[in-house]
């Protein structure tokens, strides 16, 4: 398939391909001229491997990423709110050789063992000579995102071209295109609910109103004053624009907020309801390049809760003692179709685990009603999901552990307003490890959402009869 990028320059090159919230706006054309350009100067550092991007939201961002693609280079998306420990383990998981960066990061990203250039430096190389893919080879590597893992450590989801390909054609099969279509992207790029804007602006010939970060009164004023129609959005945002909604109404052009990242609380949905905001519940994960499971306009209120039926390529089961279940008994959820991940990198292990039969198991629970609708009852296991970031005790648990005189360690959530859920530690100890400590620790290894928000100390912790520990006991 030709370069989308390329096609797409080639078929609206004077269309809008990204429009900032201070006017700023890059055509396609332009778009491409800056991948190819930024392309070639990549090429002078980094020919071959894979490149890690470290990044807000932003136009350079954008353009590193199209550059990459043009010299077939999978790029590895990190985190920003994770700690540069976190990052050097990840870079080393993904075989990483070059980080490029945004100029914020400097001080953070320097202490990397790894070669590092800010987007400014690589802008001022020379370009060099190279040749820039003209045909994608939909089979090759195009991103690598981390996901939780059970082991402790976040595993590299692989996405091939193919993959964000059917992603986007599935999406817009289900919520359809319209020629006034423009989506606003306040979600992060280094996670795939983001990143999949990215593909569908340039597939579809849509512009994206990319904003730098969440920011309700950004988000706000683009709905009601420039000509947003859909925007993608998890919990704990959606529940702040309803706040900033208040009394008010969306224009009618707007169409679509697509819910996902995590559990809808059927609050929010009502909420919703009552102010005529669109919502469409998603059900997705990295590990299926975003939505492989949506609700339709059509269906959203007579299904509040819902996350609806399977995107078209897409196929859904529960499963339960290797058996598909009977509509409303609950078991894993097991999806596929060409949107799901060909695996996670270098774990040969997990494949095994996840991939049966053809299926991939998403270790999330949920049942399908008798009009095949879904309905997930709970995530898989462990998971904590704070602000539509992913928390996995295990990763918490093995940093507590770490700290000298800490003999056992669980963590496990609770309910928060706030976050939706915040993770809370319980400790055994030698006498003398204080709260305060464990806390400095924590926070100097991992990222501040998977700071335990409160130590509790116990002469022992729940374990059942082979000595594994009981997560949900921890509480009571
Ligand atoms: C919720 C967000 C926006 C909060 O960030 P905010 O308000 O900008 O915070 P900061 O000012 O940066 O920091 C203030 C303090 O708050 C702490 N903090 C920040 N975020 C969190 C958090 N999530 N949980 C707990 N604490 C948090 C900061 O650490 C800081 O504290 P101190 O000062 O102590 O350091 C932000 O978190 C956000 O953007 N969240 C969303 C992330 C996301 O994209 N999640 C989805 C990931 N999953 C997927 O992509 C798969 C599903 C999917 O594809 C999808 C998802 C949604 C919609 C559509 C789709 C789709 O299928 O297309
Ligand atoms: P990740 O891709 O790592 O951000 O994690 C995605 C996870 O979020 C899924 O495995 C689910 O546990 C959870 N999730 C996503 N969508 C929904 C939904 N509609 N309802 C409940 N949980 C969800
Ligand atoms: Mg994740
Ligand atoms: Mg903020
Ligand atoms: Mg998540």
């Amino acid at each position: 398939m030709e370069h989308w990028l390329t096609k797409r320059a080639y078929l609206t090159p004077d269309n809008i391909a990204i429009e900032l919230s201070n006017g700023e706006t890059l055509t396609f054309a332009q778009l491409y001229e800056r991948a190819c350009a930024f392309a070639s100067k990549v090429y002078t550092v980094h020919q071959n491997g894979h490149i890690a991007m470290l990044s807000n939201n932003s136009i350079d961002m954008v353009v590193a990423f199209w550059a990459c693609t043009y010299l077939n280079v999978p790029v590895v998306f990190l985190n920003t709110r994770l700690t540069t420990r976190e990052w050097q383990i990840q870079c080393e998981d993904a075989d990483v050789e070059t980080v490029i960066y945004a100029d914020q990061y400097k001080e953070s990203v320097e202490s990397l063992a790894l070669p590092t250039y800010p987007f400014a430096d690589i802008d001022t190389f020379k370009s060099s000579a190279c040749t820039l893919t003209t045909d994608m080879d939909l089979n090759s590597v195009c991103s690598l995102m981390f996901t939780s893992g059970t082991t402790g450590r976040a595993k590299p989801v692989i996405h091939t071209y193919h993959n964000h390909w059917s992603s986007a054609v599935a999406s817009a099969l289900n919520l359809g295109l319209m020629p006034n279509d423009k989506w606003l992207a306040c979600l992060p790029l280094f996670h795939i609910g983001g990143l999949s804007i990215l593909f569908k602006s340039v597939i579809y010939g849509m512009p994206v109103y990319l904003l730098e970060r969440f920011d309700e009164e950004k988000v706000h004023n683009a709905i009601m004053n420039q000509d947003v129609t859909i925007i993608s959005v998890v919990a704990v945002t959606c529940s702040r624009l309803l706040d900033r909604l208040a009394d008010g109404y969306y224009p009618s052009s707007f169409r679509c907020m697509l819910l996902g990242g995590g559990p809808a609380p059927k609050p929010l949905l009502e909420k919703a309801k009552e102010k005529n905001v669109p919502i469409v519940q998603t059900y997705g994960m990295t590990e299926t390049s975003s939505q492989i499971v949506t609700l339709s306009e059509a269906d959203a209120l007579r299904k509040l809760g819902s996350a609806g039926k399977p995107l078209f390529s897409a196929s859904l089961q529960i499963h339960a003692n290797n058996k598909t279940t009977k509509p409303n008994e609950v078991g894993e959820i097991v999806v596929k179709g060409p949107m799901v991940t060909s695996g996670y990198y270098h774990r040969e292990k997990a494949n095994k685990e996840a991939f049966r039969n053809g299926w991939f198991h998403t270790g999330d629970l949920g049942y399908v009603d008798e009009e095949g609708f879904l309905f997930v009852v709970d995530r898989r296991s462990d998971l904590i999901i704070s602000g539509g970031e992913n928390i996995y005790p295990a990763e918490v648990e093995e940093v507590l552990l770490s700290f000298k005189g800490v003999q056992e360690a669980g963590v496990t959530a609770i309910e928060d307003s706030k976050w939706g859920q915040v993770p809370v530690a319980y400790v055994v100890a030698n006498e003398g490890v204080t709260a305060e400590q464990l806390l400095v620790h924590c926070s100097a290894r991992l990222a501040s959402f998977k700071v335990p928000k409160t130590i509790y100390f116990r002469d022992q912790l729940p374990r059942n009869a082979t000595n594994k520990l009981q997560r949900h006991l921890l509480q009571s």
